[in-house]
């Protein structure tokens, strides 16, 4: 499979999209009217979009609490998603939930539960209803490698095998649960991928920072789906730029080691697609630079929309949040 110029610009396109948001979040999040915990993606752009151009409208999907990337990816409006972190009646939960709940069915977004590992059987639910339903939709269950470790992770997959349910499971591997390294949690043995094969799902190791390799290789494996239902698993390592919760910077508790950090900022999947096709003739300075003042201006409006919106009404939060 080829990708066309228009292609690898939507790619782009996205991705810097993303980026820039979550920057604008990390700078306005000290005003202090953001008051949702962030978890924010930054350096995990790629795997979000490169899955996510592979999905129809009617396709769902299902992430935890690093979920901005996936609803963005997904279709999900940026001045709902803004409106939700500012808690306003706007936001695509009500204001109800913040940034840990980004929901919207009208684009397939259909959860995000920061309680680990707890999405996946919701994917799975959802899997199952289409193939009862006999339709092509598929579901993409998004989660971090910590997920992989919860009882929950393993009974899913198992009963997605038995089935042969229509979902596509996507392990971000960035080597942390908050500030423990995988080889602290799991045997050095252990293989995300082989624990999915002895289960009976098929799975494939993506590398996280190619937005090209992810667009093509989830795209075949999303096809195969489509036409022949059965769970697949793909893990892509990938790098968490910032700290784990939070608007800032945490290289300076030295949890993560300078080397690990240098090589992993180096490898920025943003920065270096935009090299590579500058370099390729694929875009030119002058057309970055209207994708970024097009970007900002559609970041401005929505931060001013969600400022400016409401709370939400006292008796609604009186029915879902002191009930
Ligand atoms: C069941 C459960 N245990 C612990 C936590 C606290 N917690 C929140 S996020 C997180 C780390 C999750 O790591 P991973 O799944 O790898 O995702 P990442 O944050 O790296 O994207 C933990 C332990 C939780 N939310 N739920
Ligand atoms: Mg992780």
């Amino acid at each position: 499979m080829k990708i066309n110029n228009i292609q690898k610009k939507k790619l782009y396109y996205e991705m810097v999209r993303i980026r820039m948001v979550e920057e604008k979040i990390a700078e306005l999040y000290h005003e202090q009217e953001i008051r949702c915990p962030v978890h924010l993606s930054i350096g995990q752009e790629a795997i979000a979009v490169g899955v996510c151009q592979n999905l129809n409208r009617e396709d769902k999907i299902v992430t935890a609490h690093r979920s901005h990337a996936h609803y963005l990816a997904k279709g999900g409006s940026l001045k709902k998603m803004i409106s939700e972190l500012y808690g306003k009646y706007n936001g695509c939960a009500k204001g109800l939930g913040g940034s840990m709940h980004l929901v919207d069915f009208s684009v397939g977004v259909y959860a995000a539960i920061p309680i680990v590992g707890s999405s996946i059987p919701i994917g799975v639910g959802i899997a199952w209803a289409n193939k009862l339903k006999r339709n092509k939709n598929i579901v993409v269950a998004f989660f971090g490698d910590a997920a992989t470790e919860e009882g929950v992770f393993f009974e899913s997959l198992d009963f997605a095998a038995l089935h042969n349910l229509p979902i596509l499971f996507v392990c971000e591997n960035n080597d942390y649960s908050v500030y423990s390294h995988i080889s602290k949690r799991q045997s050095k043995k252990r293989s995300i991928t082989k624990i999915a094969k002895s289960i009976g799902v098929s799975s494939l190791k993506i590398d996280g920072n190619s937005v090209e390799q992810i667009f093509i290789k989830s795209g075949r494996i999303i096809k195969r789906i489509r036409n022949f239902p059965a769970p697949f698993l793909i893990e892509l390592k990938t790098f968490r730029n910032l700290e784990h919760c939070g608007p800032d910077n945490d290289d300076n508790l030295g949890y993560r080691k300078k080397s690990y950090l240098n090589l992993w900022k180096k490898k920025c999947p943003v920065k270096n697609y935009e090299n590579y096709l500058k370099k390729e003739n694929y875009l030119s300075n002058k057309k970055n630079f209207d994708i970024i003042e097009k970007i900002e201006k559609e970041i401005l409006q929505s931060f001013n929309f969600a400022k400016k919106s409401k709370f939400p009404p006292k008796k609604l939060l009186k029915k879902y949040v002191y009930a």
